[in-house]
């Protein structure tokens, strides 16, 4: 099973988001049921092992906290920008839940995650999309902000690559509880 660990958005913002998506020539846009924060990226395991990150996930005990988006970002590989997203504040709320999934899934015998967290909601992958017209739609759309909402569960997904997007499937939601 390929697995990643995340936060599902309320609709409302889904369709906010979903109302910005546009006017790139050469970009895929992400459907808006697939837009998700991810906290821990997983990726291939065999079933015994997604048994044991269930169970490390059911464990952790966390608060509901306070989640904004603001602003646009873009990730870059080899000089090529490669998608675009919505920047997702780093609140300490945030940081926390995610410290404490990385450390559950260390403990249940994944591998460290090597890459800093820099939450975000890919909106698009811009791999071919024309750059001035990918740079005006950063300047354009850079003040998206949305009021704070409230986090009070996060999700174990499956993803199965398709041909054109990925299926993704919450498998587990685990509460979060003050
Ligand atoms: P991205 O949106 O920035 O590409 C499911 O694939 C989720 O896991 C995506 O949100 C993706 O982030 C994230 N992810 C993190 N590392 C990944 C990797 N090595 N391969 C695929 N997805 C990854």
């Amino acid at each position: 099973m390929r697995l990643f660990v995340a936060l599902d958005l309320p609709q409302e913002v889904k369709v906010r988001l979903a109302a910005m998506a546009g006017g790139i020539p050469g970009v895929r846009w992400v459907p808006p049921e697939n837009y998700h924060l991810t906290l821990r990226f997983i990726g291939e395991v065999p079933g015994h092992m997604a048994e044991e990150v269930d169970l490390a996930l059911a464990h952790i005990r966390a608060k509901p906290f306070e989640l904004s988006l603001a602003g646009l970002g873009t990730f870059e590989k080899g000089g090529r920008v490669q998608s675009l997203h919505v920047v997702a504040e780093r609140t300490p709320g945030l940081a926390h839940l995610q410290a404490k999934i990385e450390t559950a899934l260390q403990r249940a015998g994944l591998p460290p995650e090597r890459k800093k967290f820099a939450p975000h909601v890919t909106i698009a992958r811009t791999d071919g999309a024309a750059l001035p017209k990918l740079a005006g739609f950063v300047q354009a759309h850079n003040l998206f902000r949305t009021e704070p909402l409230t986090v009070e569960h996060f999700v174990l997904f499956s993803s199965r690559l398709g041909k054109e997007q990925a299926v993704y499937t919450p498998e587990v939601e685990y509460a979060l509880a003050a």
